[in-house]
């Protein structure tokens, strides 16, 4: 095997990467060995160059995994389709593997490490027989920032590849700021389709049977092992894996937090920019609001990041947040000019498309997309379609892959090292009913306890029912890598050490509010900025509020919106405390509450109590 698997670097020189100038020991001896494991065909090491990613997207075009879309239309873009079985995030399959199974917590399926480690040593065991393996030196956050994280993905998907290239900084420049002892994360990864010799291959491997899927980490190592799946945040193990389930471990470890929340800036007409974190589920609209419009004119919003912030006190006292990624891993259905205009240019070229549909002239199309449907297409599943046909021409969970600097309201400080300064978080979720439009935490142990009782309705992201209220704290259930408990405790710490003043407001927002009928009380989108105006005069204290059982709520003259045309009736359902609707909330609350244990910060327990106290 030895020579062989080195042959696609072979001898061309210094400029690309190969097993003889990677100076890090330690690192080639992990993928020696996992190489031995997984007895691939080959090994490449990915030089993250614009020729490798071109190179590679061909390749999957040759092998049927990807369709080059029309040149014209969508320069550069390809679309995927993947297996049926292959979808979503396996929330089911996904695994905390700490030494102690409380420290997992009740929020995480926990695994006892050595037996796991022997399991996914059985299913590796030759997985990547006839394909290649590749090595992806990647980083979460700018090279040069105090936070940055590097990582090493071993997989033998070459979609994995091409995607880890758009989403993170990759290749040659990590391998040199990793240098000859660098610490990075261990992350291997297989789809689980071993090839025998003279076996055809087909466009989307992965391993069909769910029970066979395990998406593993490590915390106390750390390192990541994920298996049978080839698809978004199971594959892509920067992402939701490191940039969360990981990172979060280490954060709580060293002091600062890694977040699921998007980053965005406000820019009022008078120039003042306040920067906003946000902790939506999947799904919820997020990347819509990261990328927003405002309706409210000279109003600004410019994004920073739509999923994930990792948040560090500065030297001042303030928090500040840093996106670590650089793409949008997105869902396309809904996702259209009205909805997000923003998001519909970023992946004008460039881009990867998976699970959309196929046009006749070669362009995408998906549900929602705010443009006709053609009269046929290919649908995501690689079938023919009609618009009467009954079924779905895009997938619910299809994503779209695209750079995050292609964005035409990337703000100019997305890379900053240090991150951007917050003023505000907010907590959101699908609540059709109780939860008002907009409410401000009292002060920073109750924003923590709003955050901890966020929920939302589930959406098709994970794989679960729609149209079920699940409680997601801080929108982190399926990615805090420890005890949950331990977890809103973390967030509780930092009003002891520091000046409180400096902190960030925080704000729970619900733009899916319904009456009775459900039909939608709030336009939402564009017209979001009108609650982000308030936020941000709350903040400069010039915007006023009522105090009510349950935060501070706009009075309706404080919230711009008199040119909007709503239903007065509508405004005062939409800022309105439902008495009963909260006791029920309470109590199911209190119920999530219980399934912590004796890791519920009792600071929390007691702002359950004052709020039922107030509520009367
Ligand atoms: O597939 S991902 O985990 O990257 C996206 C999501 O489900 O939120
Ligand atoms: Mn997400």
């Amino acid at each position: 095997m030895t020579t062989r698997l080195f042959f696609i670097a072979g001898n061309r020189g210094e400029r690309f990467v190969n097993e003889r100038n990677v100076r890090h020991e330690r690192l080639k001896k992990w993928v020696t060995e996992m190489a031995a494991l997984c007895r691939p065909d080959s090994i490449h090491w990915c030089d993250g160059s614009q020729e490798e990613y071109e190179r590679l997207c061909e390749a999957l075009v040759r092998h049927g995994t990807f369709t080059r879309l029309n040149p014209d239309r969508r320069p550069n873009c390809f679309l995927a389709r993947s297996h049926p079985s292959d979808v979503a995030r396996v929330e089911d399959r996904t695994f905390i593997c700490s030494r102690r199974s409380e420290d997992a917590g009740p929020t995480n399926h926990w695994a006892d490490p050595d037996e796991m480690r022997a399991t996914l040593r059985r299913l590796f065991e030759g997985s990547m027989q006839g394909r290649t393996m590749y090595v992806i030196p990647f980083a979460m956050g700018p090279l040069d920032s105090p936070l940055v994280k590097i990582g090493v993905e071993i997989t033998d998907s070459a979609y994995v590849v091409v995607n880890m290239r758009i989403m993170t900084r990759m290749g040659r420049a990590v391998l040199d700021r990793l240098g000859a002892d660098g610490e990075f994360i261990p992350c291997l990864h297989s789809v689980g389709a071993p090839l025998q010799s003279g076996q055809a291959d087909v466009p989307w491997p992965c391993e069909p049977d769910p029970a066979k899927k395990f998406i593993v980490h490590f915390p106390e190592e750390p390192a990541i092992w994920s298996f049978g799946s080839g698809y978004g945040g199971n594959a892509l193990l920067g992402k939701k894996c490191l940039a969360l389930r990981i990172a979060s471990v280490m954060a709580r470890r060293e002091g600062w937090l890694a977040e699921h929340m998007l980053i965005l800036s406000l820019t009022s007409p008078a120039g003042r920019t306040h920067y906003i974190a946000a902790a939506f589920p999947s799904a919820c609209g997020k990347t819509n609001l990261a990328m927003m419009q405002p309706t409210l004119p000279g109003w600004t919003v410019r994004c920073l990041g739509d999923d994930i912030a990792w948040i560090r006190r500065g030297a001042d006292g303030r928090l500040y947040a840093m996106n670590p990624e650089t793409g949008f891993f997105g869902v396309a259905p809904g996702t259209s000019a009205q909805s997000n205009p923003h998001a519909m240019h970023t992946f004008e070229r460039n881009s990867i498309f998976t699970n959309v549909a196929l046009t006749p002239d070669d362009d995408v199309w998906w549900e929602d997309m705010g443009v006709p449907p053609p009269a046929h297409a290919i649908d995501w599943q690689g079938q023919e379609w009609t618009p009467d046909c009954g079924r779905k021409a895009a997938h619910p969970n299809a994503r779209f892959t695209a750079p995050a600097a292609q964005c035409p309201v990337i703000d100019p400080k997305w890379e900053s090292p240090e991150g951007v300064p917050l003023s505000a978080i907010l907590f959101g979720g699908r609540r059709p009913s109780t939860v008002p439009l907009v409410n401000e935490a009292f002060d920073w142990e109750h924003g923590i306890f709003l955050g901890s009782s966020a929920g939302s309705e589930t959406t098709t992201a994970a794989l679960g029912k729609a149209g079920i209220l699940r409680r997601d704290p801080f929108a982190m259930l399926p990615f805090c890598g420890y005890h949950i408990g331990d977890y809103l405790a973390h967030w509780l710490s930092f009003a002891r050490s520091g000046d409180r003043s400096k902190l960030p407001r925080f704000y729970f927002v619900n733009w899916f509010r319904k009456d009775d009928r459900g039909r939608w009380l709030w336009p939402g989108y564009g017209e979001n900025s009108r609650v982000l105006k308030w936020i941000a005069e709350r903040v400069e204290g010039t915007a006023t509020a009522v105090d009510t059982p349950i935060g501070r709520l706009p009075s309706p003259e404080a919230l711009d919106i008199s040119d909007l045309g709503l239903d007065a009736e509508d405004v005062r359902k939409l800022l309105e405390v439902d008495v009963s609707g909260w006791r029920r909330e309470v109590d199911d609350i209190e119920t999530f509450y219980k399934t912590l244990d004796d890791r519920l910060p009792p600071r929390l327990a007691e702002e359950l109590r004052n709020l039922r106290a107030r509520l009367g």
